[in-house]
């Protein structure tokens, strides 16, 4: 057989040279439903009920209309673009645990799929709506999988999703219970079944940070650690107790090359978890205030108003920002970065924007070590000899 040089899933951070992408799409998508792990709102009218089923035809259209001039962008700067198959997420879904009236939508792939070297891990996901949102990739994972045998491919182990994995009565605390509770990190979901989704993540070259979420609980992080520590992966839990309805952490801690990541101001590091960055030499640079404040986000969108962080690399020194962004857009060419303007707030309702829409399959590079100075405990210590 043969072998192209690099294998065809390879991507260990961010930030290297970005060779082939999946962007999403909003074919078909759906509102997402309120269950145990959401509770969507409608931003200027809370108390009315959210809407159910499909997305009107024009709002699915403006959102696949941007993310066409994404594709024609990263096709523009030679980068293979592939996307989803289509689903039918009108359709409910009926387990022997759950019921749920509708699923989502396959335009947040970066929830769902992670690329760990030459590993493909779809996530458990922690959302019921989002149980099937795998399909979605499917025929692209068998794609690569038959083309290349150093690929692996890691189904993580499937949440019941049944009631009693969750915690309800989250979305009722008061705002000053969230805050007697913020070092707790206990959300929405429990924390005895393996949980998580992969936008909680973010790769480092070896060293993985898993953030503790709505979407991912301390089990998730446990069997992210047993799976690939073996392979010479340091996994790093981190925690951003000013986030009360934390989930995904590219709007949060986005690592943008070596040595400089985009910090948001809003949601500081725990005390203590700064150390691993500052002692080997990382700048922690504060995003400014995005153009939209929280209250002016688009009606159904469930994001925050930093969404304005969530770039997407195209190499270390090529980005892609939101068009509106203009105060990070600056802020990023100042430091030498060659910035790429694109309109996505139509995306928005859709969970994401651009670093949420896009799945990493192919970036050059290989495993550094980004952090020489790192002290780390491994869960299973290594047997001596
Ligand atoms: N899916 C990313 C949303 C993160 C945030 O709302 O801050």
């Amino acid at each position: 057989m043969y072998l192209p040089h690099s294998p065809v899933v390879n991507s260990w951070n961010e930030w290297d040279p970005l060779r082939e992408v999946v962007v999403g799409s909003a074919d078909a998508a759906c509102f997402e439903p309120t269950e145990p792990g959401s509770r969507p709102r409608i931003r200027s009218t809370p108390d009315k009920p959210f809407p159910t089923g499909m997305k009107s035809k024009e709002a699915i259209s403006l959102a696949n209309e941007e993310l066409a001039g994404l594709v024609a962008l990263l096709e523009a700067q030679g980068v293979t673009v592939r996307r989803p198959s289509p689903r039918p997420f009108a359709t409910s879904i009926r387990t022997p645990d759950f019921e749920v009236s509708n699923q989502y939508c396959a335009v947040c792939p970066r929830d769902v799929m992670i690329t760990i070297g030459n590993e493909i891990i779809e996530a458990t996901m922690s959302r019921r709506a989002r149980y099937f949102e795998f399909q979605a990739y499917r025929s692209l994972v068998y794609e690569y999988w038959n083309a290349d045998p150093r690929v692996q491919w890691t189904t993580a182990p499937k949440p019941s999703m049944a009631d009693g994995m969750y915690r309800e009565e989250f979305w009722d605390w008061p705002v000053e219970e969230r805050h007697a509770k913020m070092h707790s990190f206990e959300f929405c979901i429990q924390q005895d079944e393996v949980i998580f989704d992969a936008a909680d993540m973010s790769r480092f070259g070896r060293d993985i940070l898993v953030q503790e979420s709505m979407t991912t609980n301390r089990a998730g992080i446990r069997w992210l650690k047993r799976h690939l520590e073996p392979g010479g992966f340091r996994i790093h839990p981190v925690h951003f107790p000013l986030d009360f309805y934390p989930s995904h952490i590219d709007c949060t801690f986005v690592p943008l090359r070596p040595g400089l990541i985009l910090t948001n101001p809003d949601r500081p590091l725990r005390d203590g978890e700064e150390a691993m960055f500052l002692e080997n030499d990382w700048e922690l640079l504060e995003a400014p205030q995005p153009i939209l404040g929280n209250d002016e986000m688009p009606p159904y969108c469930q994001s925050s108003k930093w969404l304005s962080m969530n770039v997407l690399s195209i190499s270390p020194t090529k980005i892609i920002c939101e068009e509106s962004e203009k105060p990070l857009q600056d802020l990023l060419a100042s430091r030498g970065f060659e910035v790429f303007p694109i309109p996505f707030r139509n995306v928005f309702e859709y969970g994401g924007s651009l670093h949420c829409a896009t799945w990493d399959v192919r970036r050059d590079g290989s495993k550094e070590n980004y952090f020489p100075h790192l002290t780390y405990e491994p869960l299973v210590q290594p047997a001596q000899p």
